[in-house]
């Protein structure tokens, strides 16, 4: 190319994703929906906090297709969500008709929007009998689960595009048995272990389950959280064997008990871990809003680190990032994550990673757990009092990014700036007339 158009042609482009890219965002049920009566984590509420109770939530069980408009108004082509096993199966062995119309017609409201469907069946509750009997610890929980999966996947298998069996079995156990924040807050090491021998073995028979009842095929995978970790001192050997482990266990076991039985990666990615020795243990170094950009739960903002998760399990299956998100109320913030990290992405792409969809966490504001419903990790900002949705500047960018397929160049001169997104939309629309985007 001649050289005197090597600037325009810098400024000018967008930095591509491959075609048939899938963009969306993520939830799951008893996240958005509220009045989830029949689960672990409602019984396990009520001995809390009122504000620390789900209750109503979004209230997304009623207002589903008010968010999924927004989704579709936003651009997106695909979306996460997961249902929600206690209201299907109150009762053991009971199922109940009018929740799995319900699930159908919120499934319906997706295909009739265009939407790519990504359904995961099991996001962190249990039904309350099940808890009642162990839970995951009891040894017949992956053939309960497997009933559950066999009963529903007949009745709504029309309209999904994309299984996800089960979410982060690795921060479940952590949260559950090591933390004792989540239920049923055990401790005990046979527990710990059990429950993800058995989490494995339901993972596993969902697989096979739906591979036999879609032999033309639909994509199964799960989703694990993957942490990128690195040595403080590039040249220390316990820092290194830190890394080692750490990454043995939290990103690497639970694919090597199940291989063979992953159509796809599904990644979430958040959080980045440096370790740095006191004498001979490694500890991890914390990072601070005086040191780096934080989350407002103080969670480092790592773009690098996506990067690195997603070459290193970069394998002859495609990769789905399931889910990336920022809990921030400053929406300048959650802009400079997207771009940031979505560069990082396109980067991996370019080097041959084969990634096929984003899905960012979340879609709406909603209960994060043992934390309530502070932190805001939404496109779109509910207003809990009202269940009003309002759609946040970054949304906008997201969905910009959308409708290019990539990211514009226009949109990176602004990483770092303080100025509001609708400028830098301004900005955007303003050149997009003068040279016309392809
Ligand atoms: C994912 O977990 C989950 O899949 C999703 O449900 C969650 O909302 C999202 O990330 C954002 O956190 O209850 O005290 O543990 C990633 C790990 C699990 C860490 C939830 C923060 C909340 C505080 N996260 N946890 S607590």
């Amino acid at each position: 190319m001649p050289k005197k158009h090597l600037k325009e042609y810098h400024e000018h482009t967008t930095i591509p994703f491959p075609t048939g890219f899938l963009w969306g965002a993520a939830t799951s049920a008893h996240q958005v929906e509220g009045h989830n009566i029949y689960n672990d984590w409602w019984e396990w509420e009520q001995r809390r906090p009122r504000q620390l109770r789900s209750g109503s939530a979004c209230d997304q069980y009623h207002l589903y297709e008010t968010d999924f408009d927004l989704a579709k108004e936003l651009n997106h082509n695909a979306h996460r969500l997961s249902i929600e096993w206690s209201r299907i199966e109150p009762r053991e062995g009971e199922f109940n008709i009018s929740e799995i119309d319900h699930y159908k017609a919120v499934l319906k409201s997706l295909k009739d929007r265009g939407l790519t469907v990504m359904l995961t069946l099991w996001h962190f509750t249990l039904p309350k009998w099940l808890s009642d009997k162990g839970g995951w610890e009891n040894s017949q929980a992956p053939y309960y689960f497997e009933r559950f999966v066999q009963r529903i996947v007949p009745e709504i298998g029309e309209y999904i595009d994309l299984w996800v069996t089960i979410n982060e079995p690795g921060v479940y156990i952590y949260k559950a048995y090591i933390e004792r924040v989540w239920p049923p807050a055990r401790k005990s090491l046979f527990g710990l272990i059990k429950t993800y021998l058995n989490l494995v073995s339901a993972h596993k028979k969902a697989y096979h389950f739906l591979h036999q009842s879609f032999p033309a095929g639909k994509p199964v995978g799960m989703a694990n959280n993957i942490m990128s970790f690195e040595p403080y001192h590039k040249h220390s050997l316990t820092e290194q064997l830190a890394v080692i482990l750490n990454d043995i266990f939290t990103n690497h076991l639970f694919y090597f008990l199940t291989q063979g039985t992953h159509d796809f990666l599904g990644i979430n990615y958040y959080f980045h871990a440096r370790f740095r020795h006191k004498g001979l243990i490694p500890e991890t170094v914390g990072s601070s809003p005086q040191t780096h950009d934080v989350s407002d739960l103080g969670w480092e903002i790592y773009p690098e680190g996506i990067f690195d998760v997603l070459t290193d399990l970069s394998d002859e299956v495609p990769i789905y990032i399931t889910e990336c998100g920022i809990a921030s109320t400053n929406d300048d913030r959650r802009n400079r994550f997207l771009i940031t990290y979505l560069q990082e992405v396109a980067r991996a792409i370019k080097i041959g990673v084969n990634v096929r969809g984003f899905f960012y966490w979340s879609l709406i504001d909603n209960f994060e757990w043992s934390l309530g419903f502070d932190p805001r990790f939404g496109l779109i900002e509910v207003d809990y009092q009202t269940q009003k949705r309002h759609i946040r500047p970054s949304a906008k960018v997201y969905s910009e990014i959308i409708k290019h397929n990539g990211i514009p160049h226009t949109l990176l001169g602004f990483i770092g700036h303080s100025a509001q997104a609708d400028k830098i939309l301004d900005k955007l629309h303003h050149y997009e007339k003068k040279v016309k985007f392809k």
